[in-house]
């Protein structure tokens, strides 16, 4: 086992971003049996789950003359706009049917208000509610995080960003992640997340 102090989080490994889903990232499902290889090993695993109202504003079809991957102003900034996806109770928003969820503690859900988007598991796009994650963390006296899941350049990103900034050590796996890779995204987020220290580690590390 990995020391008690590290955690896993795994981040958004749903229907909707793996084939077949509604915003499908690149090789999405490819990581399912690395993430469950690797949550065996932590004695404490999160599970973030994307859990939108219908109508989101994250959703270009909430937006009229507006197509998906577009940018909208929000009262917190710009924003990404998506095809519909991750609606609470949907088949989308089921985890991976082969994502071995018994493994997990405790799960996340964010983006659940119409308003407000949530990349991060830690903090919602308004950077001020928390979802919780971060008391959840401390009150097991986890100092240290380990990342995995979808995508790379966008909830991975956020939540171990946003990790960092709660005080907790972060290391993201590149190989038990899938990026979408907007607009070079993904070249940015990995500048970002060692502009904050955090660590890009491989898999050998944690999983043997
Ligand atoms: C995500 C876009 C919209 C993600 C969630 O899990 O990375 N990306 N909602
Ligand atoms: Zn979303």
């Amino acid at each position: 086992m990995i020391d008690a102090g590290t955690a896993l989080i795994v981040v958004d490994v749903q229907n909707d971003f793996c084939s077949g889903g509604s915003l499908a990232v690149p090789g999405g499902d490819e990581i399912v049996p690395l993430v469950n290889a690797l949550g065996k090993r932590f004695s404490t695993v999160v599970l973030t789950q994307d859990w939108h109202p219908a109508g989101h504003s994250s959703f270009a079809s909430s937006h009229p003359g507006s197509r998906p991957f577009a940018l909208a102003q929000m009262a917190y900034g710009p924003q990404v706009l998506w095809p519909d996806h991750c609606v609470q109770g949907s088949a989308g928003a089921d985890f991976h049917p082969t994502l071995d969820t018994s493994l997990a503690q405790a799960v996340i859900r964010k983006g659940c208000r119409r308003e407000v988007d949530s990349y991060s598991g830690f903090v919602e796009a308004d950077r001020e509610t928390p979802t919780g994650l971060a008391g959840y963390l401390r009150e097991r006296r986890v100092s240290r995080v380990v990342v995995v899941g979808l995508a790379t350049d966008f909830c991975v990103n956020w939540t171990a960003q946003d990790a960092v900034r709660n005080g907790f050590e972060a290391i993201v796996i590149e190989e038990a992640c899938r990026a979408i890779d907007l607009d070079d995204s993904l070249g940015k987020a990995w500048l970002d997340l060692a502009s904050l220290g955090v660590r890009r580690a491989a898999v050998a590390e944690f999983a043997s």
